[in-house]
Formats: C-alpha cells, sequence, structure tokens
C-alpha cells in the first residue's frame, strides 16, 4: 500500500563549494586546505582537483533552472569561507559575498528554499598554516567572526543554516588517517581537532541565537554516521556495535544533546580527549535546532578476537581503531555501491530509530543520502537503475521510521549532480544529473527524473 510522506516533508538536494564551483582562483578568493591538498602528488586519484570543477560559479543560473524542473523544494549549498575571507579572518571580500547573494536571490525566484552550509570542509589555508587550523582553539573565535558576516549579509533571505557539515570526516580523516586536507596522521589530534569543531559549532549557534533571532531561521549541525549491526547476539558483540556508534556520532552528538562525551570515549581515550569546562558544557548543550544527518551505508560490528585485523580506511573504523576495539565486516548478502559502501537501506531506518531514541526525539532532516555507480559511459549514467533503487529503499526505510514515530522532516540526495569527490577525483560519480566534464553539459539521469516524480506525489509512490 503506498502512503505519502507527512505534509510539508522538505524535498532537496545537496552540494558543497569546492566539489562543484571551480573558479578557484578567481574574483578574490583565498585558498583553501583543498586547494594546498589537491597540489600535493599522490593525495588525490588522478592528480584531480576543484579549479574548474562542474562549474558551478559560473552556471548557477542554469543550475538552478534545473533544479526547478526537478521539482526540488530545496537546494543545500555551502559557502566557501575563503571566498567570504580570502585569509580565514579581517577584510570581507565583496565579490565572494555578490556571488552568494546572485546565488540565494535566483533560488528564491524560483521557489527553492536555500539550506546554507557554512564549513564544508574547505577551511582557508591561511588558517591552516599560521594557526594550525582546528588544531588552535583560536579557530573559535575565526569562524564565530565568519559566521556573523554570513548571518549579516545572507540572514534576511536564509532560513536555514547548517554550521558544520560532517565533522567526524573533518577530524578523523583530515586529522587521523590523512586521507582528506590537511592530510594528517596522528592517534591524538582528531580528538583535539574535534573538540574545536563543536567549540566552533556551538559559539556558531550562539551568535545565531543572541544577534540574529529577529531572523527567524533554525540552525543546527549535520553529523554523518554509518549503522553498526552486532554480527552475533553475544553481548560483548552487542557491546562493540555500541561502542561503534559511540565512537562515530555519540562523539559529537553527545556534548550537544547530553552535554559531555560518552563515558566510553572518556575511559578508553583517556588523557588524549579534551574536557569541556562547565562554560564550554553550557554553550554547547542544546546548541541545535534539529539533527542534521548524513548517512551512506551499514557495517557488522564484532569483539575483536585474535585472528581480526583491526582496518582504519575512510569508510570504517577510521583512525581509531586502537581506541575502539571493534572489527568491522560485510554481510555477504548486501550489495555494494562504487565506493564498496553496502547497500543496506534497514540500516537507515534503524540508524534514524537510534538517534530518535538516544537524544529523546529531536527534529531530524537527512542532509544527504545517496550512491556513485560506476558509470563508464553516458549511457550507464542516463540509465542509473541501481540509483533509482537505492534512493527508493532509503526512502522507504526511512518512511518506515517515521510511521515507527521518528521527527524526520526531509531528505536531500546527495548529490544535485557529479562532482569532486575528494580524494576520488572525478573518478566517483553520486549525481542525480551526469556532468559531463569536457563539455560541462548537465543532464538528468533516470534516478533524478524518478525522484522528481516521487516529489510531485510526495513520495506516495514509493
Ligand atoms: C560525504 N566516510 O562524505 C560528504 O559530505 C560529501 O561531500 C561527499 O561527497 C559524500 O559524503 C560522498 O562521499 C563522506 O568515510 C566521506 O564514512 C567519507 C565518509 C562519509 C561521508
Amino acid at each position: 500500500m503506498s502512503k505519502a510522506f507527512p505534509e510539508n516533508f522538505v524535498w532537496g538536494s545537496a552540494t558543497a563549494s569546492y566539489q562543484i564551483e571551480g573558479a578557484a582562483k578567481e574574483y578574490g578568493r583565498g585558498m583553501s586546505i583543498w586547494d594546498a591538498f589537491c597540489d600535493t602528488p599522490g593525495k588525490v586519484e588522478s592528480g584531480h582537483n576543484g579549479d574548474v570543477a562542474c562549474d558551478h560559479y559560473h552556471r548557477f543560473e542554469e543550475d538552478v533552472k534545473m533544479m526547478k524542473e526537478l521539482g526540488l523544494q530545496a537546494y543545500r549549498f555551502s559557502i566557501a569561507w575563503s571566498r567570504i575571507q580570502p585569509d580565514g579572518k579581517g577584510e570581507v571580500n565583496q565579490q565572494g559575498i555578490d556571488f552568494y547573494n546572485r546565488l540565494i536571490d535566483c533560488l528564491l525566484e524560483h521557489g527553492i528554499e536555500p539550506w546554507v552550509t557554512l564549513y564544508h570542509w574547505d577551511l582557508p589555508l591561511a588558517l591552516q598554516i599560521e594557526h594550525d587550523g582546528w588544531l588552535n582553539k583560536e579557530i573559535v573565535g575565526h569562524f564565530e567572526k565568519y559566521s556573523r558576516i554570513c548571518f549579516e549579509n545572507f540572514g534576511d533571505r536564509v532560513k536555514n543554516w547548517i554550521t558544520l557539515n560532517e565533522p567526524w570526516c573533518a577530524a578523523v580523516l583530515g586529522y587521523g588517517i590523512g586521507a582528506h586536507a590537511p592530510g594528517r596522521i596522528s592517534q591524538s589530534e582528531p580528538y583535539i581537532s574535534a573538540h574545536n569543531l563543536i567549540l566552533s559549532h556551538a559559539r556558531a549557534y550562539r551568535v545565531y541565537k543572541n544577534e540574529f533571532a529577529h531572523q527567524n531561521g533554525t540552525i543546527g549541525i549535520t553529523n554523518n554516521c554509518d549503522f553498526r549491526y552486532p554480527l552475533t547476539d553475544k553481548p560483548e558483540d552487542v557491546a562493540a556495535a555500541e561502542r561503534s556508534m559511540e565512537f562515530f556520532l555519540a562523539w559529537f552528538a553527545d556534548p550537544i544533546w547530553k552535554g559531555d562525551y560518552p563515558e566510553v570515549m572518556k575511559e578508553r581515550v583517556g588523557e588524549r580527549l579534551p574536557k569541556f569546562t562547565e562554560a564550554e558544557k553550557a554553550e554547547v548543550f542544546g546548541s541545535s535546532d534539529f539533527f542534521g544527518l548524513n548517512h551512506y551505508t551499514s557495517m557488522m560490528a564484532s569483539e575483536p578476537n585474535e585472528n581480526d585485523t583491526l582496518v582504519s580506511d575512510i569508510a570504517g573504523n577510521g583512525g581509531m581503531i586502537d581506541d575502539q576495539q571493534v572489527f568491522l565486516s560485510n554481510d555477504p548478502s548486501w550489495n555494494k555501491t562504487h565506493m564498496q559502501w553496502n547497500i543496506v537501506p534497514e540500516g537507515c531506518r534503524d540508524l534514524l530509530k537510534w538517534i530518535d531514541a538516544r537524544y529523546d526525539h529531536p527534529i531530524i532532516y537527512i542532509t544527504e543520502n545517496g550512491c556513485a555507480c560506476d558509470e563508464p559511459d553516458t549511457d550507464a549514467a542516463l540509465n542509473d537503475v541501481m540509483r533509482k533503487e537505492f534512493y527508493e529503499s532509503y526512502l522507504r526505510e526511512s518512511r518506515n521510521a517515521i510511521e515507527a514515530g521518528v521527527d524526520l522532516r526531509g531528505y536531500f540526495a546527495w548529490s544535485l549532480m557529479d562532482n569532486f569527490e575528494w580524494s576520488f577525483g572525478y573518478n566517483r560519480r553520486f549525481g542525480m544529473c551526469r556532468v559531463d566534464y569536457e563539455t560541462l553539459e548537465r543532464t538528468p539521469k533516470l534516478s533524478a527524473r524518478w525522484l522528481s516524480d516521487s516529489i510531485a506525489q510526495n513520495g506516495a509512490n514509493i
């Protein structure tokens, strides 16, 4: 039996500045850590970079028209901090403000609601070189000022703000295993950078609530999390799965929704886990109007036995294996995407229920969900049955979660179009719309047309 999603459910798609904009050296934009990372040989597949990307900077009007044709109601994009403040502090680059003003106005003219992320990983390079980026607590003050500039300039029209995208990735991939910029490898820096990311998020939230309440918007954080199923029902495997969830999501969400880091992390990380002062706890606690969630995949978790080798990799444990002691594996029945991520729609439902239970029924938005398909040629891209089925199954399980009482209010497909997929360069395609990187032509795929039909019926065909 088919059933629609709740009235006012938000249907959108998402992108990020460095992944689509291009115009990296133009219009007063300063360099970011991703420009430098891409220029470091061996860091990004095929030596790709975001210099041109999808050329969205020049083609945003065409892209907004495409969104309109697809029936999208909302569009989540991020602001490149180094377009607004080329060195991350001080002087504002008016050309950067003008660009985002044009984009926001164009969206509103087409009836599309902007959802703006302040930070999606492209830290101004000067803050890294001069101040050690997220390792230095001073960044809280820099992020505060940058956020204020954004609220002042865009907040009259932007009513939905996301402070940070996936601080887990910034901390673990950026400072733990070095797979992302700034490419640091450490057992302690992930915890330090995470701490300053959380404090920066909270500061931006307080600035918005204290100084811009009259703008009547909402502001929250987006965390990413996979789901972990216990491999067996043995208590030690059940505990391993729960511990894995705590090291992944509760690390960032507990301080905001519960007031401090999870006990299991305090016990296992010890001195390497920074402590919040009482004043910081108060600033962080309650600092999100909604729970933004990026979700892609699930794995099995178990207590390691002597034959298990724990691996740090981009989508598994990250670099925290020695602290977590969780062995991850795959159910052989699961199909995989081109990222080798498992397709597990029920994991999406069970994760939503886990969040609902642990954080006392928060308002949740899925701010990213999608899959990379192996698309060797245009025909494959335009006939992306696998992606359509991925969206359909994850959306169906999302609605099952709503029926089970979860307060899920919206869904943003990652991504509007194929783009620069970080360390994989342009070799992974997540888009609903194909981008031909030679001509930069955009073409909606089968999945985009399917999603567009679904939106028209508020999901009743799912
Ligand atoms: C997210 N992991 O990245 C990002 O928000 C997007 O910018 C990105 O394009 C998209 O998902 C697809 O990768 C992630 O290792 C990167 O678990 C890595 C992980 C999760 C999300």
